[in-house]
């Protein structure tokens, strides 16, 4: 959602990609029930540091059910990027999702400070074919304003028309 759904769509959108503009907190449990209801797809949800800390009982509900094809994606700058200015979060002061992600049952989990340590660790999460949380440290920057020109009911029909056709195909 915000910022990270932004950046994703202004790096070319495609069909299987879902922005969950306005329901904040529920990328991971969204992601859930996709991995559980398709088990043949891999499911990466791309989460932000203040939206999972307003539902950190979605960690303790990934670890029961525990998809092996979902990856959950922390990209944690300690803030709410996307309402401007700086509005530190509970990560900022020390909170730890990973550790709560460990603690909560999730069986892989990692925190990467640096471009490379986080692309080595997202391809070995996604090899490992086991449900993981990573996150990824980075600094609160981004553009001055995140827009999107795709509306949300179209990303909605697509992405539920994208999956379907791949019941069928498959
Ligand atoms: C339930 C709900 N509360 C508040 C908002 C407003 N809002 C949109 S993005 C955002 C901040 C998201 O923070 P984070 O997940 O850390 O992502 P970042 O913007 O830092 O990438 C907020 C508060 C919202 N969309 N939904
Ligand atoms: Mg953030």
């Amino acid at each position: 959602m915000g910022a990270v759904s932004a950046e994703l769509q202004s790096l070319g959108h495609r069909p299987n990609f879902f922005y969950l503009q306005h329901a904040m907190g529920l990328a991971s449990s969204l992601g859930l029930g996709i991995a559980l209801s398709r088990p043949e797809l891999k499911v990466v949800v791309l989460d932000g540091d203040g939206s999972i800390l307003m539902n950190l009982g979605s960690l303790t509900t990934l670890a029961r059910y525990r998809p092996k094809n979902l990856l959950h994606v922390v990209f944690d700058n300690e803030s709410l990027l996307s309402v401007g200015g700086c509005f530190p979060t509970a990560t900022a002061t020390g909170s730890d999702i990973a550790g709560m992600a460990a603690a909560a049952g999730i069986p892989r989990t990692a925190t990467l400070r640096d471009l490379d340590a986080f692309v080595a660790a997202f391809g070995a999460a996604i090899a490992a074919n086991e449900l993981t949380t990573l996150v990824a440290k980075f600094d609160a920057k981004g553009p001055p304003v995140f827009l999107t020109d795709l509306p949300m009911l179209e990303n909605r029909f697509q992405f539920a028309r994208y999956l379907k056709g791949l019941r069928v195909r498959g």
